[in-house]
Formats: structure tokens, C-alpha cells, sequence
């Protein structure tokens, strides 16, 4: 059993993850718009990544005898500009639901809840991993400047990344 606390915090953690994937999306079908088909399927597998996120705390509630509650999940913003920009708003964006992930490790530890203290983890590391991928991009993107050689380049990096499937077990 977790408790009224814990829970409310994974159900809301469950929101932001697929608000994440309703991001990507949207930056996906931007790419797909402006020709950069690498950069449309990269966002793509990121917003697949995400899913699986929130289905692994959903699982995680139900496996505690918890209570899964959705909530309505926001529309995402759609006016991009430019990969960097957008790159730039993932990076954001991902500070942002890291901060998120450390409350519920906070909120774990307030309420002697070890097993989500241990759970949590797994996010804690992934975060890290997202961070430092949309900060990669952004570093190459500042590189390239209006270079259009180097933006094909990229994009046909980012077309390589293959989707990792993440369950809770
Ligand atoms: Fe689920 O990590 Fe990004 O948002």
C-alpha cells in the first residue's frame, strides 16, 4: 500500500510523461513539416519513450494496491520555429520534469517509503540521459549555425536512434 501522498504525486508524474509524449509529437509533426525527417523520427521515438514512462508508473501504482488516476493532459504548445529552438524547449522542458521526478523521491523519503525511494531511481538516471541528449543537440546545432551540409548531417544521425522499449517488468 503507498500512501494518499505518494500516490498523488506518481498519478501526477504519470500526467507530465504523457504530456511529454503529446510534446514530442507535436515537434515530430513540425519536423516532418520543415523536410527533416531525422529529427521528425527521433522526436517520434522520444514520444514513444515517454508512453512507456508513464505506463511504468502506472503499473507501479497498481502493483502497490494503489489507486490510478488520469487526468486530462494539456495541449501542446505547436508554434516551433527552428531545431534549435526546439531543442532548446526540450532541454527545458526535461529540467523541468526532472525537478518533478526528485519531489517524488523527496515525497518517497517524507513518507518512509522506501520501495518508491528504490523505484524512483530508475527516472532519476534517466533524466540525466535526457538532459545531456538534447544538450548534445543543441551544442551541434549552435555549431552548424546556418550550415545546411551540417543540419543534413545531424538529421541523418538522429534517423539512427532506435526505440528502446521500457516496461516495469
Ligand atoms: Fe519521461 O522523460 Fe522526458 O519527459
Amino acid at each position: 500500500m503507498i500512501s494518499e501522498k505518494v500516490q498523488n504525486v506518481l498519478n501526477s508524474q504519470i500526467n507530465k510523461e504523457f504530456y511529454s509524449a503529446y510534446l514530442y509529437l507535436a515537434m515530430s509533426a513540425f519536423f516532418d513539416e520543415i523536410g527533416l525527417y531525422g529529427f521528425s523520427f527521433w522526436t517520434k521515438v522520444q514520444a514513444r519513450e515517454e508512453v512507456d514512462h508513464g505506463m511504468i508508473l502506472f503499473d507501479y501504482i497498481i502493483e502497490r494496491d494503489g489507486k490510478v488516476e488520469l487526468e486530462q493532459i494539456d495541449a501542446p504548445e505547436k508554434n516551433f520555429e527552428n531545431p534549435l529552438q526546439v531543442f532548446e524547449k526540450i532541454l527545458e522542458h526535461e529540467k523541468y520534469v526532472t525537478e518533478s521526478i526528485n519531489c517524488v523521491a523527496s515525497m518517497s523519503e517524507d513518507e518512509c517509503d522506501l520501495a518508491t525511494r528504490h523505484f524512483i531511481n530508475w527516472y532519476i538516471t534517466e533524466q540525466v540521459e535526457e538532459e545531456a541528449n538534447a544538450r548534445d543537440v543543441i551544442t551541434k546545432l549552435k555549431m552548424f549555425g546556418d550550415e545546411k551540409a551540417s543540419l543534413f548531417h545531424l538529421d541523418k544521425e538522429l534517423q539512427s536512434r532506435s526505440y528502446k522499449s521500457h516496461s516495469y517488468k
